[in-house]
């Protein structure tokens, strides 16, 4: 681990200025995450003002917390409902943002700029489609899986560095929806929304087209965790992970592109994995 180089949470003010690294991770030129601590207001005052935002304490706390997570893979069973409360309660005394290697996650980290992991309730979970489209819908998680399912195993690539080989990623193309919502033919571009109220992505209408965007309910067959965004997230498969927006629960058809969360930090909106954000990462499709 390089403690040298600043930490990217450990900042006086209340928001991850950039996606947290891997440790020893350097932090230089190539540098794609961000420009530096210029970072915008963060509008969740509940994180703000709390006194252990930031201290060791919570690193520590997650680290440990992590630790018990990785034993709890060697005896199987319920592990992934046992890292979701476990990161949980760890996001809940780091609201810089949580990251940390996930247990049995094949390499996974977990990352939420809000101070938790939002849960929803199967029952309670909407997909609404609106803005420019002639149908606006809301679905549930049962219209959802009645729709053509489409399954795809790609490699997942952080824009930070780590990379997840042979992930399967299941659900609806993002085309299907559009279809049926009938955009109007000033839309343009999409908007996504989150239920943790905080993380927006966009993308084009061209490439919210492509056959390789989904809108996933499973993740390696199994019904997607909270942790990684469940109950619902998109998978933009041919782009950079941070594109993927977990906890889905909006799409806007607009008219023009609006750069989601990360890019107002200097992401490239256009988020193609080896052709953007300064970096030659081998596609992942
Ligand atoms: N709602 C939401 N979606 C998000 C993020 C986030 O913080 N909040 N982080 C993004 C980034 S930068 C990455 S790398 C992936 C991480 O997904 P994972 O936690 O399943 O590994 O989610 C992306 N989608
Ligand atoms: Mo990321």
């Amino acid at each position: 681990m390089d403690d040298s180089a600043p930490h990217p949470v450990r900042t006086p003010v209340p928001l991850p200025l950039r996606e947290p690294r891997e440790p020893g991770e350097s932090h230089t030129s190539h540098d794609a995450s961000g420009p530096g601590d210029a970072g915008p207001p963060h509008e969740s005052g509940e994180a703000a003002g709390k006194e252990d935002r930031g201290s060791p304490v919570g690193r520590r706390v997650v680290l440990g917390m992590l630790g018990l997570g990785a034993a709890g893979v060697a005896v199987g069973g319920d592990i992934q409902d046992k890292l979701d409360s476990v990161l949980a309660s760890v996001s809940a005394k780091d609201p810089t943002g949580v990251t940390g290697l996930l247990p049995g996650g094949g390499g996974f980290r977990f990352y939420s700029v809000s101070n938790s992991i939002p849960h929803r309730a199967e029952s309670d979970y909407r997909l609404t489609i609106g803005g420019l489209v002639d149908k606006p819908v809301s679905y549930r998680l049962s219209d959802l899986r009645a729709l053509p399912q489409v399954r795809m195993v790609r490699d997942v690539q952080c824009v930070t560095g780590w990379r997840v080989p042979h992930t399967a990623f299941s659900g609806v193309r993002l085309s299907t929806l559009l279809d049926a919502a009938g955009v109007q033919s000033k839309g343009a571009a999409i908007r996504f929304t989150c239920f943790d109220g905080v993380y927006t992505e966009s993308l084009t209408m061209e490439q919210a087209r492509r056959p390789d965007m989904l809108v996933a309910l499973t993740m390696n067959d199994k019904p997607v965790t909270d942790a990684h965004g469940g109950p619902v997230r998109l998978y933009a498969a041919p782009m950079y992970f941070y594109k993927s927006a977990k906890w889905l629960s909006g799409i806007t058809v607009t008219k023009d592109v609006q750069p989601g969360y990360w890019e107002h930090y200097g992401y490239d909106v256009d988020g193609w994995v080896g052709k953007s954000n300064g970096r030659h990462d081998d596609p992942t499709s």
